[in-house]
């Protein structure tokens, strides 16, 4: 049996409270209005959304008292997969990698290394409305490496080619002077990022964040925009993926919000300042962009309002603080209705450590009424409690799915252990169902695809599925045992997957082990599961994900932990080949081959290895072919 509620979604649309369709029309959006450039700012200045042109907003019926509404016939209980606006309108960005030595960063620190979209650590903001099309191009002028940019998050729906996960989708565009132009629709609406899926090079810099204008569960008045925050290191992400190839993570140097961060102990460096206006309501667009460390956020003296997880807008609820572990995104409302004032937005870390330290204590950011005297807070505030690396379990996507859970069982066709290798060289070696990944840059599956070659290299990692719009089920196992059985932020590309159940999150440390079993099929969620693309697979346990074979394409699954990702923690669902293969345009394909071609003459003049899956690294000194040697 399957279901697929879209229909069901329409129906309740049309049953929603009238208010969401009462408020009077008001054309394009005040805060659009207020704004006049549409110059791409560099780097971290992204607190603001830019402007953007008002063509594909006619009609809109979004407004402050009425994000539910977009515009005729979409509504936020319109459901995306089903039904897009198409306007027409096509937003163009042009990415430019460079490389760069000895750069002062955010905190004064000098860093050995950089690697730099438009100039800075932080890319700009792809900006669009629901419905829009969206070309980016892409031009590597680093040195030596490859890149590939993946837009987390986005469906990809018939343009699995423009998923940039180099080895899976495409060739990596090679350096000085590379480039490739990506193409896709916002099929979807709300908050993600883009970055480098070349080895672990996105923690050199190669990031940068999207935001798609769309309906909103909670009316607001204002959106403050993106609110990125990362680890940051002063060792480059080279250096550390060979690091971490036989030691453990290092605590990171310091955490940046929106690019900006204070050096804990010289004090260099800027407080990253978000204005609030004293009496309205904010949406604040808080993305986890970190290589390693998952962090939990508080704005002191305020509650958040969360109405979005990943992409996926959420009836909204309360909290406190918040865990979002790497890749997450989380939309919160705050309503600035306290004394007019500063006041910190602070991370702290949870889960005895096991999901990352910092070796600045005390990261921050100042969150400033307007009006309010300036200087730092006076008020230190009070700790977040421990979210112990647990994802939040109780959201409730608005636009619902029930998805057959009593006929689950657990076959070795549905079951994906993961496990690490301590048995070699590297000492650190990640394993799922047995096999660590290893992609080939220069033959990507998507030409095994289009060959019909279906002689796929063991460490590619291939699932297929050949079902057609059928919910497919996927049982992680982490090791009950092992010793070093930690918490992984799991990511789909491709879809948004169901969660329909979870062992309980523990500490490592206490050695509990939770191993799935035919008296777990009861606790199973079956009604509107949480719905996003990044959860956490518990430590010593296991997470039941599915996911429905509608989308054709080659999909990682992977850690969204750098090193992990690198060591070899991910699969590569091939969702319908064959489907995938016919709907490759002619114009995709001869870009692709294109792009294969200029790396493969590129690659052997390399100086430098491949030293890892190549979704990250493996160490200097090693021959190019170390993992398929092993
Ligand atoms: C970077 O700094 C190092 C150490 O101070 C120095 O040896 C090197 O020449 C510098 N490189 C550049 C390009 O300035
Ligand atoms: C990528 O560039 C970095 C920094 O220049 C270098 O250390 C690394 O070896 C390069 N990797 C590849 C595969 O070219
Ligand atoms: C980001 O994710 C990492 C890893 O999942 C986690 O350690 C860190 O605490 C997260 N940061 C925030 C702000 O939640
Ligand atoms: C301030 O906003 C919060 C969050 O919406 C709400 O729970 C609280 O009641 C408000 N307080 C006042 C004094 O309006
Ligand atoms: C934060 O920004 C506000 C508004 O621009 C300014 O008045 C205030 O001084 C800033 N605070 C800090 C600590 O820089
Ligand atoms: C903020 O909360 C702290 C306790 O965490 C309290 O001492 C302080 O008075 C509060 N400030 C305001 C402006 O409410
Ligand atoms: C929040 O961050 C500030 C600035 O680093 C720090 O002084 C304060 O102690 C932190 N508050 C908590 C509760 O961690
Ligand atoms: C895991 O590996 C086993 C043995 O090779 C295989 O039978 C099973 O289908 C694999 N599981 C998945 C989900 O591919
Ligand atoms: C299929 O792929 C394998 C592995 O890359 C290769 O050895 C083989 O020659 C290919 N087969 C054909 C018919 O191209
Ligand atoms: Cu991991």
């Amino acid at each position: 049996m399957k279901f697929f509620l879209g229909a069901a979604a329409l129906l309740l649309g049309s049953l929603a409270p009238s208010s969401i369709f009462a408020a009077p029309p008001v054309t394009p959006i005040q805060r659009d209005l207020a704004l006049t450039t549409t110059v791409e700012k560099r780097g971290a200045d992204t607190n603001l959304l830019r402007a953007l042109p008002v063509e594909g907003r006619q009609a809109s019926c979004h407004s402050a008292t009425n994000r539910a509404c977009w515009k005729t016939g979409f509504t936020i209980n319109t459901d995306y997969e089903t039904s897009t606006p198409t306007t027409g309108v096509t937003r163009t960005y042009t990415l430019t990698l460079t490389e760069v030595d000895n750069w002062t960063g955010p905190d004064g620190v000098v860093k050995k290394k950089v690697m730099l979209v438009n100039g800075g650590i932080l890319g700009p903001t792809i900006l669009a409305d629901w419905g829009d099309n969206i070309q980016v191009t892409v031009i590597n002028n680093l040195r030596t490496n490859g890149t590939s940019i993946h837009w987390h998050g986005m469906h990809q729906k018939d343009t699995n080619l423009h998923d940039g996960a180099n080895g899976v989708t495409e060739c990596p565009i090679p350096p000085k002077g590379g480039t490739r132009v990506y193409k896709f629709k916002a099929q979807q609406y709300g908050t993600s990022w883009y970055h480098s899926h070349f080895s672990a090079q996105y923690g050199n810099g190669v990031v940068g964040t999207i935001l798609i204008n769309g309906p909103a569960s909670l009316p607001y008045d204002i959106d403050l925009g993106v609110f990125p925050i990362t680890d940051y290191y002063y060792r480059t992400a080279d250096e550390l993926v060979e690091f971490t190839m036989n030691n453990g993570p290092p605590a990171s140097d310091n955490v940046l919000f929106q690019g900006k961060g204070k050096h804990p102990v010289t004090g260099a460096g800027q407080w990253a300042n978000v204005t609030l206006t004293p009496g309205k309501r904010h949406r604040l667009r808080i993305i986890n962009t970190s290589t390693h460390d998952h962090f939990q956020v508080k704005l002191q003296n305020h509650t958040m309002t969360v109405i979005a997880s990943d992409m996926v807008p959420v009836n909204a609820f309360t909290v406190d603080s918040l865990f979002l572990a790497v890749g997450q995104r989380y939309d919160v409302t705050i309503d600035a209705n306290k004394s007019v004032g500063n006041y910190w937005f602070n991370v702290t870390y949870g889960g005895a450590a096991f999901c990352g330290v910092s070796n600045n204590p005390n990261p921050a950011a100042i969150f400033h009424y307007a009006g309010a005297p300036g200087g730092v807070p006076t008020n230190r505030g009070t700790p977040s409690i421990d979210h112990q690396c647990a994802d939040l379990p109780n959201l409730t996507p608005v636009v619902t799915r029930t998805v057959p859970v009593s006929g689950f069982t657990k076959k070795a066709d549905n079951t994906l252990p993961v496990t690490l290798d301590l048995s070699g060289t590297p000492l650190f070696v990640w394993k799922v169902n047995g096999s660590a990944i290893n992609v080939q840059w220069e033959k990507p599956i998507i030409d095994y695809v289009l060959a019909q070659n279906t002689s796929y290299p063991r460490e590619a990692n291939v699932i297929t599925i050949n079902s057609v719009n059928q919910w497919t089920y996927w049982l992680i196992e982490n090791d009950p045992d092992g010793a070093f059985s930690l918490p992984h932020p799991m990511h789909l590309h491709g879809h948004d997957f169901v969660v329909l159940g979870r062992s309980p999150t523990v500490n490592p440390a206490l050695q509990q082990r939770f191993v799935f079993g035919p008296s777990d099929v009861a606790n199973l969620k079956s009604v509107n599961p949480v719905r996003r693309d990044v959860t956490m697979l518990p430590a010593r346990g296991w997470v039941l994900i599915a996911f429905k074979s509608d989308n054709p394409g080659a999909w990682l699954f992977h850690c969204h932990i750098a090193w992990h990702v690198s060591g070899g923690l991910s699969v590569d669902y091939l969702e319908r080949p064959n489907d995938l293969r016919q709907r490759i345009t002619t114009a995709d394909r001869n870009m692709h081959n294109n792009n294969c071609n200029a790396w493969r003459a590129y690659w052997p003049t390399n100086p430098f290895p491949k030293i890892d899956s190549g979704l990250r690294k493996k160490s200097v000194g090693e021959s190019k072919e170390w993992f398929i040697k092993r």
